[in-house]
């Protein structure tokens, strides 16, 4: 048996686009991800978020579902073209009306809020005037956070400038998987360049605008092992740690970007201007870190048997259940110093739903057994605060579509009816007690 610390924190994530539906509701402007879903043949089944979880109408059932569950914290993100249409003109109130009444009723029912601002979903407008290759883009975003800050940082617990910057460069402007569909590599590093740079002109945004507010960024981590002995998977194994783990976080810790990582991308930096890594690399409150499976890298002309091969134990995406991972990887990040609070935002899995059957037992043993490395860590001196499982409900899965069912709650896309799995009743006892069984 494991017991967390008194004063750890557990709740369950979400994301805006994932969940709120209600595409065209209280003027809200047109998203990448508003585009890309529409655009035929890029989401599974031709999948979109207009109605996703209806969570903009309902928000009350779902934060009741939290207190019920024991639940003290919600990471949730923030729709920018809710807030501000075209992403850098006029505000819209009644969007930011949205989240003032969300962070209330959260804190009426003695639930954290934990915002993020942005995840994923680009204003059209600005994607329209270049996107994330484009510097103005972090100025755009900078004003955006400060809008929120003055609206909501009275009541938050957190606030995380992005979620996942590496999945927003790579499959959105490098391989094109996500929106807003590119693939070009050139723009691609410049896109990396500008969230970061957006992601540091918005701390100092926030700061000036609430000083005591907890700021920080989300990352996403997977260990990259070599399948072989084979000097070649060595070698493309470190710099696939470099281009995955430490493209943000060597920036953000203030440590640069990962020579290995520029030299095999063949970045010539042109978009890095004086000043812009001290921006960038300004101190968190917080480091959240969202950890899924690793990554077994096996170079195309290495000959070594391999030795490290994918285990049988997969999710519904195929992904390899590797806890042992989270705790290679929240060594490696409390190494760097980057920060002394570390939240895991994100950890959990999508298994095929079962129908009628609530019963989870996969996504149990995923949960206790990643619980169980977070303890091993705490333990052994990482600081790790709180778990947020991703994720509250089943919802928009991105490129999948509805395909893959992440939640706790299970949601029927027909009825939009709310079922808690077995595995919400086991996590809210976990939560409940801090014991881990
Ligand atoms: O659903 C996503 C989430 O939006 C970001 N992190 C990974 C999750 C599962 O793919």
């Amino acid at each position: 048996m494991s017991r967390f610390p008194e004063d750890f924190i557990w709740g369950a994530a979400t994301a805006a686009y994932q969940i709120e539906g209600a595409a065209r509701e209280d003027g809200r402007g047109e998203s990448i991800w508003d585009r890309f879903s529409h655009t035929e043949g890029n989401v599974y089944n031709n999948d979109n978020g207009d109605v996703a979880c209806d969570h903009y109408h309902r928000w009350e059932q779902d934060i009741q579902l939290m207190a019920d569950l024991g639940l003290g914290a919600y990471r949730f993100s923030i729709s920018w073209s809710r807030v501000i249409p075209d992403g850098d003109g006029e505000i819209n109130h009644s969007g930011l009306d949205f989240y003032d009444r969300l962070v209330d009723g959260l804190l009426e029912r003695g639930i954290e809020p934990h915002a993020t601002l942005y995840h994923w979903d680009l204003p059209q407008r600005l994607e329209d005037g270049g996107g994330w290759p484009v510097r103005a883009t972090a100025d755009a975003f900078a004003r955006y956070a400060q809008v929120v800050a003055d609206r909501l940082s009275d009541r938050l617990a957190s606030m995380a400038t992005l979620n996942e910057p590496w999945v927003a460069a790579n499959h959105g402007y490098e391989i094109g998987t996500h929106a807003p569909g590119r693939a070009n590599l050139g723009e691609a590093l410049a896109a990396s360049h500008h969230l970061l740079l957006a992601h540091g002109q918005a701390v100092r945004a926030i700061r000036d605008a609430a000083p005591g507010l907890a700021t920080g960024i989300v990352l996403n981590f997977e260990p990259k092992h070599p399948a072989s002995d084979d000097e070649l998977d060595h070698s493309l194994a470190d710099v696939e740690h470099a281009r995955y783990n430490m493209w943000y976080l060597g920036p953000v810790a203030g440590r640069g970007y990962p020579q290995s990582g520029v030299e095999a991308s063949g970045w010539d930096m042109a978009e890095v201007l004086d000043g812009d890594l001290d921006t960038i690399s300004q101190p968190i409150d917080f480091l959240g870190v969202n950890y899924y499976s690793r990554g077994v890298v096996r170079h195309p002309h290495a000959t070594a048997v391999p030795t490290t091969t994918v285990g049988p134990r997969r999710t519904g995406f195929n992904w390899e259940v590797y806890p042992e991972g989270l705790g290679e990887i929240l060594r490696f990040v409390h190494s760097t110093e980057v920060t002394d609070t570390i939240y895991i935002t994100e950890n959990g899995a999508a298994f095929p739903d079962a129908g009628d059957d609530l019963d989870d037992q996969p996504r149990i043993d995923f949960l206790r057994d990643h619980l169980q490395v977070i303890h091993e860590a705490i333990e052994d001196g990482v600081p790790v605060k709180g778990y947020l499982v991703w994720s509250l409900l089943d919802n928009f899965e991105w490129a999948a579509g509805y395909s893959q069912r992440f939640g706790i709650v299970k949601v029927d896309f027909d009825t939009l009816e709310r079922l808690p799995r077995r595995s919400a009743r086991w996590y809210s006892e976990v939560a409940r007690t801090g014991l881990l069984t």
